[in-house]
């Protein structure tokens, strides 16, 4: 068993100051239980404790590190750019550039706002669209996340489903009446609900490829036959990439999938570890954001220097390097395909989804499309699974509605180890 006294004192001395001892309640352990552990540094794809312990890391922040952590044109960018300010609150040429970085890399943006956090991305999304159309309801999906803000937390992913929220206090009812929910990959309902609800409908907003209820892909044409209702019914379609954006391709999975959406959100690697998210898309809609429209939405440290040299710096490089992609993907794959034979030989029914960097075991023995088929998977069987791979130097994400993100830091020793460590975790949960 590995010494994590450090982080077990560290999280005893931080739930006296900070509310169950973290600051985003999923990394606090509480659904797979045990302690928390509190990082001190990290490199490339290896995550070092407080204990000095050291971690092949599969959560790279939630997705922002793709290439691994303290990338070093990112590092050194940081620091030569904090000695001229680390905040303006003013217009900086750097802020076009990395604008017109992101227009290069996804044709469909026409104008792009930067704000600080994919929460904030996706709640100033809605309200364009609500502005946009002069409708109120929003239609989101059971187990996709879209941050924080009141009108996302009904039927919610991530720490939500994890902590298996039913009601978030907080949320008024007339605000959670607005958010119409249906199942992932299920176009009936959500052709049910148009007829229901007829031009009353803002905005249909979706993970393209979800990742907050564990990774699920959607279903073959889906995307497509919501592309067609949205362009009928003069709703926006939005696209939530704060974890697909610049991973499952340089254009997300727009590019990735071929289909493109009427606004779309971004966060994570986009600000390669800096708090940063950005909404944009077409011109049509985005000229109704003040100052140039009425649909008001600002922010102090938005376009802050020290986060967009930091997300420059990284998307620039992705943007040189489109290999990385190929690489990933590759990667992935490998890790899906000799898991599967881990488990398969260890005789325990998994479905695996993943597409790129971007992949989840699911403990149950039918396919996963959806919220219900992801919560109906064995949670304490993945609970198991977690603490014995974070016991051989896995750190996996601490919750079986997260997906895991790969960092093109991994080599494929660390993947074969991981693929060792699975077996010996396999021995565990029979
Ligand atoms: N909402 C984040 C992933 N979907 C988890 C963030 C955290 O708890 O750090």
């Amino acid at each position: 068993m590995m010494d994590i006294n450090s982080s077990r004192n560290l999280f005893e001395r931080a739930q006296r100051s900070i509310p169950g001892g973290v600051n985003s309640p999923v990394r606090a352990f509480k659904s797979v239980g045990g302690t928390p552990i509190f990082m001190q540094r990290a490199k490339g794809a290896y995550l070092y404790d407080a204990d000095e312990n050291k971690y092949i890391d599969y959560i790279n922040s939630w997705g922002p590190m793709i290439l691994g952590h303290a990338f070093e044109p990112v590092v050194e960018a940081i620091q030569k750019k904090a000695v001229d300010s680390t905040s303006f609150g003013a217009p900086t040429q750097l802020e076009i550039e990395m604008a017109e970085l992101i227009k290069s890399m996804v044709p469909n943006v026409d104008l792009i706002r930067m704000v600080s956090s994919g929460t904030e991305a996706c709640m100033s999304a809605v309200r364009l669209a609500r502005g946009y159309t002069g409708r109120n309801k929003i239609i989101k999906f059971e187990g996709c996340y879209h941050g924080h803000a009141d009108s996302f937390l009904v039927k919610a992913g991530s720490g939500v489903a994890t902590f298996n929220i039913q009601t978030v206090p907080g949320v008024t009812a007339g605000v959670a009446a607005d958010t119409l929910t249906a199942p992932y990959n299920n176009i009936n309902a959500i052709q049910e609900l148009i007829v229901q609800h007829k031009n009353q409908i803002a905005a249909i907003i979706i993970e393209p490829v979800a990742g907050n209820m564990g990774c699920i892909l959607p279903a073959e044409n889906f995307l497509e036959q919501l592309r067609k209702i949205c362009t009928e019914e003069d709703i926006v379609f939005i696209f939530d990439e704060v974890m697909t954006g610049f991973r499952l391709a340089q254009g997300g999975a727009q590019e990735r999938l071929k289909i493109n959406a009427d606004l779309v959100t971004y966060g994570k690697v986009i600000g390669a570890g800096m708090p940063v998210g950005a909404f944009g898309g077409k011109f049509e809609i985005m000229q109704h954001i003040a100052p140039l429209g009425n649909v008001y939405q600002a922010g102090t440290l938005s376009g802050n220097p020290i986060a967009m040299i930091a997300g420059y710096t990284l998307l620039n490089h992705l943007k040189n390097n489109s290999a990385v992609y190929d690489e990933l993907d590759a990667k992935g794959k490998y890790l899906k395909d000799e898991l599967q034979k881990v488990f398969d030989e260890a005789n325990i029914p998994v479905a695996i989804n993943q597409v790129g960097s971007m992949i989840s075991v699911f403990f149950t023995n039918k396919p996963v499309n959806n919220f219900t088929d992801a919560s109906s998977s064995n949670i304490n069987m993945f609970n198991k699974f977690f603490h014995a791979m974070l016991n051989e130097g896995i750190y996996l994400p601490p919750s079986a509605y997260e997906s895991w993100f790969l960092s093109n830091a991994l080599s494929y020793a660390n993947l074969d180890e991981t693929i060792q460590a699975a077996k010996q975790a396999t021995a565990q949960l029979l």
